[in-house]
C-alpha cells in the first residue's frame, strides 16, 4: 500500500508540532514549567504546593491525551464492538497517582519536581477526590474503568457530572453526623476535558399522541427541553498505550433564559427553567440501598431524580446511535457493535428509551425494536434487600415521561400475553412478574424492566447470583430458562488497591516473585509464588515490617488530621463501609463494649496477658437513616469513654475516622491486621472492600456471605475467621423472631448486659440510644441476638490467632498469596468474553 493522504495542510509542518508522551525528565520539568507559566500565570516565586500539583497534573494530562487521540482515532479506524457502561456513579477518588503509574513515569515525575524544589508524596495530597458515587458500586465502576483500559478492551463509561458529589461528613462534639456539600469543581479539574461541541436536547414532559395509522407509533411534543453538554475524562491503562474514555454530561439550559419573560420585566420566571434545567446534574444522590420512596424524599427531590436517570440516559443513548451511525451500517446490526452495560437498574429508562428512538424515530416494528434492544442490554444486580429496589410511581412517570410509560405499558402487555401463554389461568403468577405493581400509586418495578429487556442478568457473587436467581427474579428464571442468569464476581484493581496504596508490599513481592511488576500486576494469578516464601524467615521479617509501618503512616495520618495518637504495638481492627442495619456496624461496635467491660472485671496481671487491639470505623450515613446516624453517635460516644479510661487504655483503643474516602481507605487498608465484613448471611451482594484487605496481606473476620465465601474458597478456611449463621437458616430464624420470640437476657445474655449498660447511661444519656436498641430488643432483623455469641468466640479465635505472631504472618501471606482471582481485570475480560462479545483491541 502507498503513502496515506495527508488529512489536510503539509504534513512536515503537522508533524513538527506534534507532542509526543514526555520520557525524560527534562521533557516532564519543561512541560510543568511551562504549564506553571502559562496555564496557570505562576513562576517560581508564587508557585505553592497546590499549584505545583495544578502545573504536574496539566504535565500528565497532556500524555494522556495523546494516547487518548491515539486510542480513539484507532477504534474509529478498526471499529470492534464496544461496550457502554452506564453507571450513575463513578468513585474515582484521585487521579494523578493513578495517572503517572499507568504511564510508567512515577520516577520521572518524581525526580523532575524534586528538581524544581517539591515533594512529590506533597503535591498527591493535594488532590481532592473525585466522590461522584456512595460506596461499592460506584468504586466497581472505576475498576472496571482502570481494568478495561488496562486490558485493552474498548469500552467508555458514561455517567453524570454532578457539582456536587457525596457529602462531606462531620462529626458534632455530641457524635452526630453532619453533612456539608462536596463542591468539588471549585478549583479547575485538569482530568476533564470540555466538549462544549458535543451536545444533545433532552425532553421532560409534553404529551405523547398515538398515531392512529396502527404503526404504534407515538408523537411526543411539548414539555421542557435541556441540553445535555459532554465532558471527558481520559482513562489510562496501566502500561499500553490504549486510553479509554469516561464520558460525563451536564446538564445547561437550551437558551440562557426566557427571553420573552425577561424583556417583560419577569426576570425571576425568566431564570427560573434556566435554573430548573442546571439543577439535573447539579448533587449526586446520597442513598445507597434505598429506593426513593424510603428516602425521606418531598416529591420534588423524587422527580428531580427521576429526571436524571432519563437525562443521563438519553443522552447517552443519543451519543452511542450518532457514533454508531457514522459507521453507516443499518441499524439491524447495532448489537453487533453495541453492549450496553446496566449498573444497576438506575439506566434502565435506557430501555422504553431505545424502544422510542427505534419505532417512533427509526420507524422500525414493535418486533425489530425489541429484537435489538434485547441484544443490546445487560443487566447487573447489585443488591436484593427488598427496600433496595427501585420503583417509580405510575402518576410521576406519565408526567415526566409520557411517551415512556406508554411504551413500558405495551411491554408491559407483550410480556405477560407471553407468560400467560407458558403458564395458562395462573393469575398470582402474572402479578408477581408483571412490570406494574399494584397500589395506590401503582408503581414501575424497575428490575423487572432491566430483567426482560436485556440478554443476560447477572450477579456480583455467587452466593448473590444464586439468590437472584432463586428469590427476586425467580419466576423470571423459570418463564425464560436459567442461562441468561449468570455470574460475576466482582473484582479490584490491583493497580490502585496494591501497588499505588502499598508501593512498599509491591516492591517486595516484585523482589520475591523475581517478576516484573508490569507482568504479574497484570496477572495477578502470580501473587501465588509468594507461598514458598512463607518458610522464609528473613522474608516474613520484611511483609511483617512492611504492615508495621504502614500502620505508622496510619497512625501519623491520624495525629495530623485529628490530633489524636494512635498506638502503632497493637492489633489493627478496621471495619470501613456505608453505615447500615445489614452490614451490622451495631454487632461490632456491642462486641467492642463487651471488650471493655472483660477488660475492666480483670486485674492487672490478667490483663496484661491480653492482645493489645486498636478498633478503627469510618463511613458514612445517608442523610435521611436515622438508626445509622445514631450507629455512629454510639460509636463516638463509646470512643470517647474507653479512650479516657486509664484502666484499660492501653489494651483497646477505638477511633471514628469522619469523612471516609477512596484517599483515607487508601490508608487505612494497608495498615489493617483484620478487617471485618460481618453482614447478615445472605444480605451483602459481594463486598469489595474484603478483597482489597486481603490482597493487602490482612485477614478477614467475617460471615458466610458475599464474596467472603470466594475469598474462603482461595485462601482456605483456616486462614479466615468466619462466623454466624449461614443463608438457609435466616428465614427460619426471622420467623422465630416474629412468632416465638424468647426474651433477649435468656437468648443472649453477653448481649443483654452490654445494652443494659448502654441503657444505663455508660456512654452518656443511655435514653438517646433506644430507638437504637430496640432494633435489636424487638424484631431483631437483622439477627444480632443470633449471632453475638459466636461473634466474640470468633473474635476471641483471631486474638488467639495473633498471639502466635509467625504463624499469623503466615497467614497473611497466604492470604496475599492467594488473592489472584479477585483483580478486576478477571472480572472485567468474564463480561467482554461471556457477555458482551467483545475482543482486546491493543493500539496499533
Ligand atoms: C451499592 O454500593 C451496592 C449495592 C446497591 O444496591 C447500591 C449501592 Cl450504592 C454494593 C453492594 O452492597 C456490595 O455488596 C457490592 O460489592 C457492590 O455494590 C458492588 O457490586
Amino acid at each position: 500500500t502507498g503513502k496515506e493522504k495527508w488529512p489536510k495542510g503539509e504534513e512536515e509542518v503537522w508533524k513538527a508540532g506534534m507532542r509526543g508522551v514526555d520520557k525524560d525528565v527534562s521533557d516532564i520539568t519543561k512541560s510543568f514549567v511551562n504549564h506553571a507559566q502559562t496555564s496557570l500565570a505562576r513562576q517560581a516565586y508564587n508557585l505553592d504546593d497546590f499549584g505545583a500539583y495544578e502545573a504536574a497534573a496539566l504535565a500528565a494530562r497532556d500524555d494522556l491525551l495523546v494516547n487518548w487521540n491515539e486510542t480513539q482515532l484507532n477504534y474509529t479506524r478498526k471499529n470492534p464492538k464496544r461496550a457502554y457502561y452506564l453507571s450513575l456513579e463513578f468513585l474515582m477518588g484521585r487521579t494523578l497517582d493513578n495517572a503517572l503509574l499507568n504511564l510508567g513515569l512515577k520516577g520521572e515525575f518524581e525526580e523532575g519536581v524534586k528538581k524544581l524544589g517539591f515533594n512529590m508524596e506533597d503535591l498527591l495530597e493535594k488532590e481532592r477526590d473525585a466522590a461522584l458515587g456512595n460506596g461499592g458500586l460506584g468504586r466497581l465502576a472505576a475498576c472496571y474503568l482502570d481494568s478495561s483500559a488496562s486490558q485493552e478492551i474498548p469500552v467508555w463509561g458514561y455517567g453524570l457530572r454532578y457539582q456536587y458529589g457525596i457529602f462531606q461528613q462531620l462529626i458534632s462534639p455530641e457524635g452526630n453526623q453532619l453533612e456539608a456539600p462536596d463542591p468539588w469543581l471549585e478549583h479547575q479539574n485538569p482530568w476533564e476535558l470540555p466538549r462544549l461541541d458535543v451536545t444533545y436536547e433532552v425532553r421532560f414532559y409534553g404529551h405523547a399522541e398515538r398515531s392512529s395509522d396502527g404503526s404504534g407509533r407515538a408523537n411526543w411534543s411539548g414539555g421542557q427541553e435541556v441540553m445535555a453538554v459532554a465532558y471527558d475524562v481520559m482513562i489510562p491503562g496501566y502500561n499500553t498505550k490504549t486510553t479509554n474514555n469516561l464520558r460525563l454530561w451536564q446538564s445547561k439550559p437550551k437558551r440562557g433564559f426566557d427571553l420573552n419573560s425577561f424583556n417583560a420585566g419577569n426576570y425571576e420566571a425568566a431564570v427560573e427553567s434556566s435554573n430548573s434545567a442546571a439543577a439535573i446534574t447539579s448533587v449526586l444522590y446520597p442513598n445507597d440501598h434505598t429506593s426513593t420512596d424510603l428516602a425521606n424524599e418531598a416529591t420534588v427531590g423524587k422527580e428531580l431524580r427521576l429526571k436524571q436517570q432519563y437525562f443521563w440516559t438519553a443522552a447517552s443513548l443519543a451519543d452511542i446511535l450518532r457514533r454508531f451511525k457514522n459507521t453507516g451500517k443499518p441499524i439491524t446490526d447495532f448489537p453487533d457493535y453495541a453492549a450496553i452495560q446496566l449498573n444497576d437498574t438506575h439506566p434502565t429508562l435506557a430501555i422504553p428509551e431505545l424502544m422510542r428512538i427505534l419505532i417512533d424515530e427509526e420507524e422500525l416494528s414493535w418486533n425489530q425494536a425489541w429484537q435489538i434492544v434485547t441484544n443490546t442490554f445487560f443487566y447487573t444486580n447489585h443488591t436484593v434487600l427488598p427496600e433496595a429496589l427501585e420503583k417509580w410511581a405510575v402518576p410521576l412517570v406519565e408526567h415526566v415521561l409520557p411517551r415512556h410509560l406508554q411504551i413500558i405499558y405495551d411491554i408491559n402487555m407483550y410480556f405477560l400475553q407471553a407468560v400467560e401463554k407458558k403458564f395458562p389461568g395462573d393469575r398470582d403468577r402474572l402479578a408477581r412478574m408483571s412490570l406494574i405493581e399494584e397500589g395506590y400509586p401503582k408503581q414501575v418495578r424497575m428490575a423487572h424492566l432491566a430483567c426482560i429487556g436485556s440478554r443476560k442478568v447477572n450477579g456480583v457473587a455467587e452466593l448473590h447470583s444464586e439468590l437472584v436467581r432463586t428469590t427476586i427474579l425467580k419466576d423470571f428464571v423459570e418463564f425464560e430458562g436459567v442461562s441468561k442468569f449468570g455470574n460475576v464476581t466482582n473484582g479490584v484493581t490491583p493497580r490502585r488497591w496494591l501497588d499505588q496504596c502499598n508501593h512498599e508490599l509491591s516492591d517486595l513481592i516484585t523482589k520475591t516473585l523475581k517478576i516484573e511488576k508490569k507482568v504479574w500486576l497484570k496477572d495477578l494469578a502470580k501473587l501465588e509464588g509468594l507461598l514458598a516464601f512463607t518458610e522464609d524467615k528473613n522474608f516474613r521479617e520484611q511483609w511483617a515490617a512492611i504492615k508495621q509501618r504502614n500502620k505508622e503512616r496510619l497512625a501519623r495520618h491520624v495525629q495530623t488530621t485529628l490530633g489524636l495518637t494512635v498506638r502503632t504495638d497493637a492489633m489493627f481492627d478496621v471495619q470501613i463501609k456505608r453505615l447500615h442495619e445489614y452490614k451490622r456496624q451495631t454487632l461490632n461496635i456491642l462486641g467492642v463494649i463487651h471488650r471493655y467491660l472483660t477488660l475492666k472485671s480483670m486485674t492487672p496481671a490478667e490483663r496484661s496477658k491480653c492482645n493489645r487491639k486498636v478498633v478503627f470505623f469510618a463511613g458514612k450515613a445517608a442523610p435521611a437513616y436515622y438508626i445509622a446516624k445514631l450507629t455512629i453517635r454510639l460509636i463516638v460516644n463509646v470512643a470517647r469513654v474507653i479512650n479516657a479510661d486509664a484502666d484499660t487504655k492501653d489494651f483497646l483503643q477505638l477511633y471514628f475516622l469522619p469523612d471516609y474516602s477512596v484517599s483515607l481507605a487508601e490508608v487505612l487498608i494497608p495498615a489493617s491486621d483484620i478487617s471485618q465484613h460481618i453482614s447478615t448471611a445472605g444480605t451483602e451482594a459481594s463486598g469489595t472492600s474484603n478483597m482489597k484487605f486481603c490482597l493487602n496481606g490482612g485477614l478477614l473476620l467475617g460471615t458466610v456471605d458475599g464474596a467472603n465465601i470466594e475469598i474462603a474458597e482461595e485462601v482456605g478456611e483456616n486462614n479466615v475467621f468466619f462466623f454466624g449463621h449461614l443463608t438457609p437458616a435466616v428465614e427460619d430464624l426471622r420467623y422465630q423472631h416474629a412468632y416465638h420470640p424468647v426474651p433477649i437476657e435468656q437468648k443472649c445474655p453477653a448481649l443483654a448486659k452490654v445494652l443494659n449498660e448502654v441503657s444505663a447511661g455508660m456512654f452518656g444519656d443511655g435514653g438517646v440510644y433506644e430507638p437504637l436498641l430496640n432494633t435489636i430488643r424487638q424484631g431483631d432483623y437483622y439477627l444480632l441476638t443470633d449471632d453475638f455469641d459466636s461473634y466474640i468466640a470468633a473474635l476471641a479465635m483471631v486474638d488467639d490467632a495473633y498471639l502466635d505472631r509467625d504463624e499469623w504472618i503466615k497467614k497473611s501471606i497466604r492470604t496475599t498469596a492467594k488473592m489472584g482471582k479477585f483483580s478486576s481485570d478477571r472480572a472485567i475480560l468474564e463480561y467482554a468474553e461471556s457477555y458482551w462479545n467483545l475482543e482486546q483491541t491493543p493500539v496499533s
